[in-house]
């Protein structure tokens, strides 16, 4: 779903309600994120050109901006409170900053009824929408796993659910089956080999969602949306320096964080890739995804936790596109889309890497156990 540009007198308009110095002298939309619409905008004061990131929040699927606002504060503080106890550390650059209003709120209220933030920009550092080296495997995954670390402790109460049941996979599943019975834009025709595919894995979407119930696994602080495009790589040692999009951090398994970086971060191929024989895993950079977690994470797993790594690859990878897919039989109005049939694209992809993934359990899960030794 696309929503309208904003027009630069209005960007100027919400510009001015932060606080930040200057005059607005470009805007320009920024990212593929897939949910809000972003914008790099710079502004000049005096001779000195600071960039800001602005976003306007999809009130749609985040129905309260408060409780999202307040989450994404406390673990911004929390982060940066560990960070200051690094000898070096770049508190302005290691984790999302977020600037107040001039009422002093966490986000503006136009009279429209659109809610707009602002983050400092991280400078010097990117993000990449498929990698193109191992290194940024490890980078970026360890970067995941030491924000996960810094979280352990965060203070009570516990952040607010803002998505119930996100990565519930057995949800998912039946919204599928319901989208398809009800099939609104008669696309069902269109994919029933998807659904065989999905009908067939219908077993797998308990395990998780179980363990958590049984206390098998731990809840812990999660961000929920690990995709790489999801993590600041700098541009001159190539380190993971931030992790952004904090918008779905909440309790949650870090096998929902696993499994969406494997999902992201193992692979030369866009998630709406359509030569799906380009739709595979390279092992290089897998070996390098456990090895960057595991360098941050190793001693707070569980042994359960660590037996389900690589599956959590598969249940991740697959839990992504049934949403694809049941959003392309929804005619497309949660994700981002920007041409006819993409999100049955995307879902294609996802399935395509659950094979691939299935395919090479064995010597991933060797792998993992390499890394534990060693
Ligand atoms: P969405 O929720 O739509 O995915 P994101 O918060 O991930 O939105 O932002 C979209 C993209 O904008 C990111 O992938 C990243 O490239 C860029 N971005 C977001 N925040 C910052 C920031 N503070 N500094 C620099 N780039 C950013
Ligand atoms: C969305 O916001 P973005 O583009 O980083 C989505 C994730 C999906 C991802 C698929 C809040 O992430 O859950 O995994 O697209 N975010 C939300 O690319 O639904
Ligand atoms: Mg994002």
């Amino acid at each position: 779903m696309e929503r309208a540009p904003v027009s630069p007198e209005a960007m100027r308009l919400i510009a001015a309600r932060f606080t930040i110095p200057g005059t607005l002298v470009d805007a320009q939309p920024y990212g593929t994120g897939h949910i809000n619409d972003t914008y790099a905008v710079t502004m000049e004061a005096g001779s000195r050109r600071t960039r800001y990131i602005f976003q306007r929040i999809n009130t749609r699927i985040f129905t309260n901006v408060d409780a999202l606002m307040t989450n994404i504060s406390r673990v911004t503080a929390h982060v940066r409170s560990k960070l200051s106890a690094i000898p070096g550390a770049d508190l302005e650059r290691g984790t999302l900053t977020v600037i107040p209003t001039r009422d002093g709120a966490p986000y503006h209220l136009t009279p429209t009824g659109e809610n707009w933030r602002c983050y400092l920009f991280i400078e010097g550092a990117r993000t990449y929408d498929v990698l193109t080296k191992p290194r940024q495997a490890y980078e970026a995954a360890r970067a995941f796993g030491m924000f996960q670390r810094m979280l352990a402790d965060l203070p009570a109460p516990p952040l607010h659910d803002i998505i119930p049941f996100f990565h519930h996979t057995p949800r998912r599943f039946q919204k599928l089956e319901e989208a398809l019975a009800a099939d609104v834009r008669k696309r069902a025709g269109t994919c029933g080999v998807e659904m065989a595919f999905c009908r067939e894995r219908e077993p797998l979407t308990h395990t998780v969602v179980r363990d958590l119930e049984s206390g098998a696994i731990p809840w812990r602080v999660t961000h929920n949306d690990t995709k790489i495009n999801n993590v600041m790589l700098d541009d001159q040692t190539g380190a993971g320096i931030a992790v952004i999009d904090l918008d779905s951090v909440m309790p949650g398994s870090i096998l929902y964080d696993f499994g969406d970086e494997m999902r992201t971060s193992i692979g030369h191929f866009a998630e709406n890739e359509r030569d799906l024989s380009k739709v595979f895993v390279d092992l290089e950079y897998f070996d390098q995804l456990v090895g960057g977690y595991l360098s941050a994470t190793r001693d707070t797993l569980t042994k359960r936790e660590i037996e389900l790594l690589c599956f959590s690859g598969i249940l991740i990878t697959f839990t992504i596109g049934i949403r694809f897919l049941t959003d392309y039989l929804q005619g497309d109005v949660y994700f981002r889309t920007h041409r006819e049939g993409e999100n049955l694209d995307r879902a294609r992809t996802q399935f395509a890497l659950v094979r691939s993934i299935e395919d090479n359990r064995d010597t991933m899960e060797a792998m993992v156990q390499k890394h534990l030794r060693g």
